[in-house]
């Protein structure tokens, strides 16, 4: 008899709090059916790209930066790569097999928009222009999970430093690829693909704003947002992008992805703070994945010292959604 045994950290399903919520009956009809298409094993095995040698792989391990450092152990890397929100590829957390889809070379970064000089870059290339360092920081998702990852890659700071913006740029606007034949979910033209987020040039230029190029070591996993994704810890996990492809400079507020889907629940600023719920669920405690043991959450996710000056002045904005 095949018994299925829930491991601790597991959430179960009746109690799990998911980003997502279906907007209306067509949607979620649509959904369902596409969503059958998107998460056969055999599609996504028939476009999965051969893969060739990470041009950058002699990069790691890079030397890890003291100066960040966990309240929690590392989360296992197996649960870490393969407990993953990526919604271009589905809504559930399993979707690591159907991301080994993406293909990661040739990968082109673009930046353009208020910059002295609209550039096209290769990954590599940008890569080997960038100072790689480790880092160990915590991950909380607006789910009220927690995860802690040795996350490799660059300060932010060093991108915008590299695009040279022009001093009236306020915003920073960072957009995923587009390509429905490896994210078959980005067929559903209901969701506004391409998944964007933003930040401001402050929270940009913070010394806690990472590019990720690497995790465990070795080259970021393809469910965790490979090549390049974002890190910005003190913000809940839907901040922290993956995948990005287009950095725009601009003085106009990005309209984010979940903004646009839901705008209520997800706002632009998404600071943690645990006196603040989420309209559906508390976020006084969160899951420390792959532990099993619930925490206190932390205001800013325990980095308060780093970026809580960023937003004196902003008092009346919605810092907290
Ligand atoms: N492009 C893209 N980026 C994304 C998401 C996504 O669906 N698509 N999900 C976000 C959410 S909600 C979380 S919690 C983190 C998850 O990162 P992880 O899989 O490394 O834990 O990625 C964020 N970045
Ligand atoms: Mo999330």
């Amino acid at each position: 008899m095949h018994v299925i045994r829930r491991r601790g950290w597991e959430i179960p399903e009746h109690h799990a709090t998911p980003e997502h919520l279906f907007l209306d009956r067509r949607a979620f009809l649509a959904a369902t059916g596409i969503a059958a298409i998107s998460l056969s094993p055999t599609l996504a095995l028939a476009q999965r790209a051969a893969d060739v040698p990470d041009p950058t792989a002699d990069l790691y391990p890079a030397k890890r930066n003291e100066k960040y450092v966990l309240d929690r152990p590392v989360t296992d890397e197996k649960i870490n790569t393969n407990y993953n929100n990526f919604y271009e590829f589905g809504t559930s957390k399993q979707i690591a097999r159907n991301a080994q889809a993406l293909k990661l070379r040739p990968w082109t970064v673009k930046i353009d928009g208020m910059v002295e000089k609209e550039q096209e870059i290769g990954l590599d290339d940008l890569i080997r222009k960038m100072p790689l360092e480790e880092r160990l920081y915590r991950h909380r998702c607006v789910e009220a999970w927690g995860m802690a990852i040795p996350w490799s890659g660059f300060p932010l700071a060093k991108l915008v430093e590299l695009a040279k913006p022009l001093s009236a740029a306020k915003y920073l606007k960072m957009e995923t690829f587009l390509d429905p034949v490896v994210a078959p979910a980005q067929k559903q033209t209901w969701y506004p693909w391409p998944y964007t987020e933003g930040l401001t040039m402050a929270e940009a230029t913070n010394e806690l704003a990472f590019l990720v190029t690497g995790a465990y070591g070795k080259p970021v996993a393809k469910s965790q947002g490979a090549p390049l994704r974002l890190a910005v810890p003190w913000k809940y996990g839907f901040k922290s992008i993956k995948s990005i492809a287009h950095f725009t400079f601009t003085d106009q507020r990005p309209k984010t992805y979940w903004e646009a889907l839901q705008a209520s629940e997800y706002g632009f600023w998404a600071n943690v703070n645990p006196q603040v719920a989420h309209p559906r669920w508390s976020q006084a405690s969160e899951m420390l994945i792959g532990v099993g043991e619930r925490r206190p959450t932390l205001l800013f996710n325990g980095y308060a010292e780093f970026v809580a000056g960023i937003y004196k002045g902003l008092e009346n904005e919605r810092l907290w959604v």
